[in-house]
């Protein structure tokens, strides 16, 4: 050490600054939050003995359909976010066949005049995992017309709602709703066949192409992506060739295929090729919705899933009900991966299950820090969209996980603020993550983001 100069042996606080204009918000799903949803194929779902978890059913939500969401909405502008994702909920602007509802459209438009009165930036999605009933009757996603259809439900929202809006993210998830719906069997329809997720697969990517096309003919100036689940997938013995093959073969058709095919035209099914050209180059921006890495390994007791199956390292740390393990590198892995894809990207997801509020700001810290390390390798990510604002109905596993920033007392409809809000706040509104952030909201892993 030089004589005479002082150094100082205590951390010097350190912020991680985002660009200006970064999108922070917080996303929502129709069926998860409006309540009263009973014209779809999930509210028939609930009510089927065994479907859900417990028995558990939507019901009220979060009373977004009777008004509560100005109060959320109030949540969220009051806390410094700046955008806000939501859903709008194709059963309740189409009940029937030929047949449009006015009214919804018009408390639709209202939700998102009330989302500019505060200062959060409209993300619109157009298909959120539900199905109105008559849809599902004609065989939902499996059914090649629904592209048509889709199409025409998107045509009728987007002019009816364009004055507010002008980022539409087609459809949540369409790898989730393949894989579950129609391979493992734990969504409506319930289907298992590789067969007809494959057919499901590619009618998505058509629906997403002419939505594109019908959207852009609209609003010339609209933003147009999907939103896609990204899975970090590893292998569970890499030393194991087939380990590998069936880590490649999941990343291929979940990860990859929806965007690929969007890139190239064509459907790559890995033992099957099919031109798509009409689908080429339609997306404006990628979605991504992150939440956990997971091992691959082959399975011979998995022949639905082509002998492949996942699960989380063994020492990994897991969100109370074990459905997340906390694994912040595979954020940057998936903007990378978005990165590589030649499109802007917005973190459209992401969160955890912790009714407890002990791992989730660990998580959100980690998880923020890993996508600053992104930022600053120019990913050309927009912002991030955290899941969720107040606690929802969690799909097949009713209300027993809680995602919110907000806890949901479903009795009463009263909201209590998790510390992780304030955190969240904090971050929001300093639009950065700063070292005196992470010694007072999660201090364990303060070494691991500030090295001394
Ligand atoms: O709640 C879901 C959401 O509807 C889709 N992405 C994952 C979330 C958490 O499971």
């Amino acid at each position: 050490m030089k004589e005479g100069v002082c150094y100082n042996t205590v951390m010097p606080d350190a912020t991680f600054n985002f660009p200006r204009g970064f999108l922070w918000g917080c996303a929502t799903s129709s069926h998860q939050v409006e309540g009263n949803n009973t014209n779809n194929n999930w509210h028939r779902w609930e009510q089927q003995e065994g479907r859900i978890l417990h028995g558990h059913k939507s019901g009220l939500a979060n009373d977004w359909w009777g008004g509560r969401w100005k109060e959320d909405f109030d949540r969220a502008a009051e806390t410094g976010q700046n955008a806000h994702r939501l859903s709008i909920e194709w059963s309740r602007i189409q009940p029937a066949p030929g047949r449009w509802d006015e009214g919804a459209l018009d408390h639709y438009r209202e939700m998102l005049r009330g989302l500019d009165e505060r200062g959060l930036l409209p993300l619109v999605t157009l298909h959120h995992f539900t199905d109105p009933l008559w849809l599902e009757e004609l065989g939902g996603w499996a059914n090649p017309e629904i592209v048509g259809l889709f199409a025409a439900y998107v045509a009728k929202v987007v002019e009816a709602l364009k004055t507010y809006a002008k980022t539409w993210c087609t459809i949540n998830e369409p790898n989730v709703v393949a894989s579950l719906a129609y391979l493992l069997g734990d969504h409506p329809p319930g289907v298992q066949d590789l067969g007809q997720a494959f057919a499901v697969m590619a009618n998505q990517v058509r629906a997403h192409a002419a939505a594109f096309h019908a959207i852009h003919s609209i609003q010339p100036e609209a933003r147009v992506g999907p939103v896609i689940n990204y899975r970090s997938l590893v292998p569970r013995r890499p030393w194991l060739p087939l380990d590998r093959a069936a880590t490649w073969f999941q990343r291929r058709l979940y990860n990859d295929f929806f965007v690929d095919t969007l890139l190239t035209g064509r459907l790559n099914y890995l033992y099957k090729r099919a031109p798509a050209p009409e689908v080429k180059g339609t997306l404006d921006f990628l979605g991504i919705n992150y939440y956990s890495r997971q091992q691959v390994f082959f399975d011979l007791r998995s022949p639905n899933t082509a002998f492949t199956n996942q699960r989380f390292r063994p020492e990994s740390e897991l969100s109370p009900a074990g459905f997340i393990a906390n694994e912040p590198e595979g954020l940057f892995e998936a903007l990378k991966w978005g990165y590589r894809k030649g499109v802007p990207l917005i973190v459209t997801e992401n969160g955890v299950e912790d009714h407890t509020d002990e791992l989730r700001p660990r998580y959100l810290v980690e998880h923020i820090h890993q996508m600053w390390r992104a930022v600053n390798f120019n990913y050309r990510i927009k912002g991030y969209i955290h899941w969720t604002l107040v606690d929802n109905f969690e799909w097949d596993r009713g209300w027993t996980q809680r995602f919110g920033l907000w806890d949901l007392d479903m009795g009463t409809q009263a909201r209590r603020k998790r510390r992780s809000a304030d955190l969240y706040e904090a971050i929001c509104k300093s639009n950065s993550l700063s070292s005196a952030m992470v010694r007072e909201y999660a201090p364990e892993v303060f070494e691991k983001l500030f090295p001394g």
